[in-house]
């Protein structure tokens, strides 16, 4: 299977701190009470974990061990010291204690609240979260990462812009891909389109991402950017339709590997003929308008109601779009899952891809 965007975008931000942005993002308990404390203009230091080697250097303190609420929090915060919670964020463990973290790991922060919460997350590998009292901001320490959380005009403004780019990328990409349809269907297409395009989509998918790493950190903010994101970009990953189309090989797994080499590309390299070797055409940078034939995958997704398994069939069973294109309804009639009806279905749904290709 090929992995959905936000699985990708979650891999690129490593996925224990994705976790750990949902569980302090606006709308949740933990940052609810660290927003108190922030409007309060107070400080903190919290770890959260309660495996032994974790509490191993906490001292002194009160025990609590009761149920987290934001107000039980904030009056705790009120305090010197550290609160300690459970690791799963729903009890706290212990308040008023201090923090004693091995001194000789080294720290770039100068308060001492700020180079515990450091030296405590790379020791433990837990997270430490730290509210400066004098800069009036969260700090979140995850063993060996650092992460100031943004506030959320900030993240919803850069969103915004996000959703703008995203959008005239959109527009180019959906050109681009009905130029190269009327291309397909005339047989006039070279490798040369193909890395044009599949640079266009892989681009809408790379602001997507961050916008997906937007609306993470966002939490409950966050909902009207995330529908206005899914409104801009299609259900299907045209990249991977694409790869399907004009991979020279016919390997499904070696489709998936193309695919992640190109998503792993750096932005750089996010051209054409890099895009071609990766295809695996043993093209030249100066020779790359070779013709080539796509099998049909993607144009075949446009024709509405035909599954994705048969479609495939169809690919499997004539190899190229033009060969389906030219079938007749008895050949196509004779390919597994399909019967009449949806033999006429493809001969109108192709019929009709063409021609609104061929229009614009
Ligand atoms: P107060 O009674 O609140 O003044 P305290 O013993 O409760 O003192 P705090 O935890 O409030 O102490 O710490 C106050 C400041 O003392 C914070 C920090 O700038 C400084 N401080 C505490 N421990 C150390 C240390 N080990 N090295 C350097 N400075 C320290
Ligand atoms: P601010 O940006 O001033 O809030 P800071 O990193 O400059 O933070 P300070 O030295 O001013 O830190 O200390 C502020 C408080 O942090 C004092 C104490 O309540 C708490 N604190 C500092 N070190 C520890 C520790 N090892 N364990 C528990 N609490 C600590
Ligand atoms: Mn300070």
């Amino acid at each position: 299977m090929i992995k959905s965007r936000e699985e990708r975008s979650e891999r690129l931000w490593d996925s224990r701190f994705v976790k750990t942005i949902k569980t302090l993002a606006p709308g949740s308990p933990i940052r609810d009470g660290l927003e108190n404390i922030l409007r309060a203009k107070m400080g903190a230091l919290v770890l959260v974990g309660d495996n032994p080697a974790t509490l191993e250097i906490v001292d002194g303190g009160f025990e609590l061990n009761s149920e987290y609420t934001p107000a039980g929090f904030y009056e705790l915060a009120k305090m010197d010291g550290a609160i300690v919670l459970s690791q799963d964020g729903k009890r706290i463990l212990s308040a008023n204690t201090q923090l004693m973290p091995d001194p000789s790991i080294p720290t770039t922060e100068t308060g001492t609240r700020h180079r515990t919460a450091e030296r405590a997350a790379k020791q433990t590998g837990a997270l430490v979260v730290a509210i400066s009292q004098r800069r009036n901001i969260i700090t979140v320490y995850l063993g060996q990462l650092r992460y100031t959380l943004k506030d959320i005009p900030v993240i919803l403004n850069r969103a915004n812009q996000a959703l703008q780019t995203l959008e005239k990328y959109r527009n180019v990409l959906d050109k681009g891909l009905t130029n190269l349809s009327a291309l397909e269907f005339e047989e006039l297409v070279t490798l040369y389109d193909v890395a044009l395009v599949l640079i266009r989509a892989e681009q809408v998918n790379r602001i997507a991402m961050e916008i997906e790493r937007n609306v993470i950190e966002l939490g409950s903010e966050g909902k009207l950017v995330s529908m206005q994101m899914e409104e801009l970009i299609s259900g299907v990953d045209v990249a991977a339709l694409l790869i399907k189309d004009y991979c020279n090989t016919t390997e499904l797994k070696d489709y998936e590997l193309v695919r992640e080499q190109i998503a792993e590309l750096p932005e750089e390299n996010l051209e054409p003929f890099t895009i071609c070797r990766m295809l695996g055409y043993g093209v030249s940078p100066t020779a790359m308008d070779i013709p080539v034939v796509p099998r049909g995958y993607r144009v075949l997704r446009q024709i509405s109601r035909l599954p994705l398994l048969v479609g495939e069939k169809l690919v499997t069973h004539f190899k190229t779009l033009q060969r389906i294109y030219n079938a007749s309804l008895a050949e196509l009639d004779e390919v597994e899952g399909i019967g009449e009806v949806r033999a006429k279905a493809v001969k109108d749904g192709l019929k009709r891809v063409r021609e609104q290709a061929l229009l614009d």
